[in-house]
Parts: C-alpha cells; sequence; structure tokens
C-alpha cells in the first residue's frame, strides 16, 4: 500500500460552555478553550483530535502554534514515531514544553487517529488491546457543600463507584465539613478522592493531610506546587493516603525526574501535555515498571483507549469538556466508561455546535 500522507491540516478556535465551571483552589475554568484539530491525508481519512488551553488567553496562540505545525507533518507518512522525532528536533533549543508541547500533542493524538481510521479498528486495537469497560469516577469541582452533596448525589445514582471533589478552603475546618458531608452522600461503597491543585504549602499540606488521613479518602490530589517533586515527596512521607499527581508533567521527561523524587504514590499524566498518544505509551512503561496505578486526567475520549492498553490502568477521569462540539463518544454505566467500536478515537464534530462557538 502506498505510504499515506498528511496533506494539510486544520485548527480552529472554539470556547464552549460548562455545565459547571471548574473551580480550584488556584483559579477558576469558567468555560472550556479548544482547539479542534483535523489532520488530512491523501487516504480519504482525516484524524481529529482536541487540545485543552485552560484559559481563553491561551487559546489562539495555540491555535497558532498548531497551524505552525503544518510546515512540519505535512508530506510526512503518517507515522506517530517519525512525526513524534521530526517535531522533537525542531523544538530542542526552545523546549518541548509549555504551548508548544500541547500543540505538538494535538498532532500526535490527530495523527493516531487517522492511522486507526485507516486499518478500520479503534484506537485500542492499533495500540494492541482490546476495547473493555474501565473504571470511571464523576470529578467535580470546588462546590462546597451544597452543591457537593448534590453532585454527589447525582453520581451515586448514576452508578459512579468514585467521585472526586475539589478542596483547599480557607481553613482545614472548611475541607473538612465538604468532605464530611460529602462522605455522608457517598456512603463507604463510593470512594472519594480530594485534589487541592497546588493550592498548599508544603507544611499547610503536612497539617490538612494528617487530618484527612482519618476520613478515608482515596487520594490527595497536588498538594502542593506541582513542579515541586521534592515537597510532594515530603507530604507523602508524612501521610497515609495515597498521593496522586501527574496531570501538569510535561513529557515523560518530567514524569521520570517525579518518579526519582519518589513525588508520588499514583499517578495520572495528561494526555496532552504528557505529549499525546505517544508521549502516554512511554508514559504507561515508567508507571509499570514503578509500580504506579496510572489513572487519566480529562481528554476522556482518548483516554479511554489508553487506559485499556495501559499495564497499571487505575481510574479514567470523567470530566466533559468538549461535549458540546463532539457526538457523544463514552457511555458511562454501573461506574465503567464504554466506548464505542467506530475506527479511531471515535471524535467526531458537532459542526453546527462548533460554529456556535467559533473564536
Ligand atoms: C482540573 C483542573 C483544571 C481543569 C480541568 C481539571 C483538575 C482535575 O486538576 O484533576 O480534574
Ligand atoms: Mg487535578
Amino acid at each position: 500500500m502506498e505510504a499515506i500522507r498528511i496533506t494539510g491540516l486544520r485548527a480552529r478556535a472554539v470556547n464552549v460552555p460548562l455545565e459547571y465551571p471548574v473551580k480550584t483552589a488556584v483559579g477558576v475554568v469558567a468555560t472550556s478553550p479548544l482547539v479542534l484539530i483535523d489532520l488530512f491525508t491523501n487516504a480519504n481519512v482525516t484524524g481529529h483530535a482536541y487540545v485543552f488551553t485552560y484559559t481563553p488567553l491561551a487559546l489562539k496562540p495555540t491555535q497558532h502554534m498548531v497551524e505552525a505545525l503544518e510546515a512540519v507533518a505535512k508530506g510526512m507518512p503518517l507515522s506517530p514515531h517519525d512525526i513524534d522525532r521530526a517535531m522533537s528536533a525542531r523544538f530542542r533549543l526552545i523546549g518541548n514544553t509549555g504551548l508548544v508541547r500541547m500543540a505538538t500533542a494535538g498532532i500526535d493524538m490527530a495523527v493516531w487517529d487517522a492511522k486507526a481510521k485507516a486499518h478500520q479498528v479503534p484506537l485500542v486495537e492499533l495500540l494492541g488491546g482490546k476495547a473493555r469497560p474501565l473504571p470511571a469516577y464523576d470529578s467535580h469541582s470546588m462546590d462546597d457543600v451544597e452543591l457537593g452533596t448534590k453532585r454527589a448525589q447525582n453520581a451515586v445514582d448514576a452508578g459512579f463507584k468514585a467521585v472526586k471533589t475539589k478542596i483547599g478552603y480557607a481553613t482545614l475546618e472548611h475541607d473538612l465539613k465538604v468532605v464530611r458531608a460529602i462522605k455522608q452522600v457517598t456512603g463507604e461503597s463510593v470512594q472519594l478522592m480530594v485534589d487541592y491543585n497546588q493550592g498548599l504549602s508544603v507544611p499547610e499540606a503536612r497539617r490538612r493531610g494528617r487530618a484527612l488521613d482519618a476520613e478515608g479518602v482515596a487520594w490527595i490530589e497536588e498538594p502542593t506546587l506541582q513542579h515541586d517533586y521534592v515537597g510532594h515527596a515530603a507530604i507523602r512521607e508524612a501521610l497515609k493516603t495515597p498521593v496522586q499527581m501527574g496531570e501538569n508533567w510535561f513529557g515523560p521527561e518530567d514524569m521520570q525526574k517525579a518518579i526519582e523524587s519518589h513525588a508520588c504514590d499514583l499517578c495520572m499524566p495528561d494526555l496532552m501535555k504528557i505529549g499525546g498518544v505517544t508521549g502516554w505509551m512511554k508514559a504507561s512503561a515508567l508507571a509499570e515498571q514503578h509500580s504506579l496505578p496510572m489513572s487519566s486526567h480529562i481528554f476522556q475520549e482518548f483516554s479511554a483507549h489508553l487506559l485499556a492498553v495501559t499495564p497499571s490502568a487505575h481510574w479514567l477521569e470523567r470530566m466533559d469538556l468538549a461535549g458540546p462540539v463532539l457526538e457523544p463518544v463514552l457511555q458511562f454505566k454501573d461506574g465503567e466508561a464504554h466506548f464505542g467500536e467506530e475506527p479511531g478515537a471515535g471524535i467526531r464534530w458537532r459542526e453546527d455546535q462548533v460554529s456556535r462557538f467559533l473564536v
């Protein structure tokens, strides 16, 4: 078969509404700024992927960075390894991190999506696995008691076996009040994870973590600054509750450094920041070798395929940041994510909605 080649790409910026703003201890994500990527080929398959830019301030710059990558990708065979190498080589001097890594990861995801479609298989099968249901937790925000317990009840009623809430209120007492109220709703059969989103100093994280040790939470996520691996290790040493991190690792190289610092008990790379599908597969090998249970971070559609071939797969995070512009992809039932059998990762735009939210 003549090599399938990339003929071009399109990047569209949208800012889509969220059912619930993502409130964190360090800021609010009020809407979902996304760059929608289409990767065109000479084989009548188009790869689709999106990247999430957290703030509208980064939306257009990220879109332009993705568009700039057409100069690298155009004409190349649909070979994720070769494209990854070519892009890494171009960014050695500036550093393949930040918006650069977000853009290259988005291209990587689209390439893998296109390749799976060219082989007419779901992405999970191209990666050597089989589609299977994945344990999923419902991921909430810094919702305080009233909304926090309502969302927890809705998740329990929907069959989830785990929920996550964000904490880091002004006082430990407020953290505990929210955790206890939600635990009242979830009971012992549904796990509760908490996420500080980097909001505490190391001493304060030790103080609050020791109090949480008595509350039976499943993990304490990013208790301090995400790049402070030694700080995370010090907190981990002081606590019984597992420490979770990874959503801010740019590439397997950051994951390697965190592992060397013994920073965490669990890991949750972000598909975009870790470097797309190619980066995820390297990360999953690291997680396996260091016995780190590996969960996903947002990007639930692609992450379902990847967790199904992750040896130490733990939880899929259900937080729907692209739903308004996507045809439905995952079904959540009995606390598991079920994905379809269509070729690729299942990303299909709802073009009428894309037009509504174009920036
Ligand atoms: C999170 C923060 C900001 C946007 C999306 C998700 C969060 C998480 O840290 O773990 O879900
Ligand atoms: Mg988090």
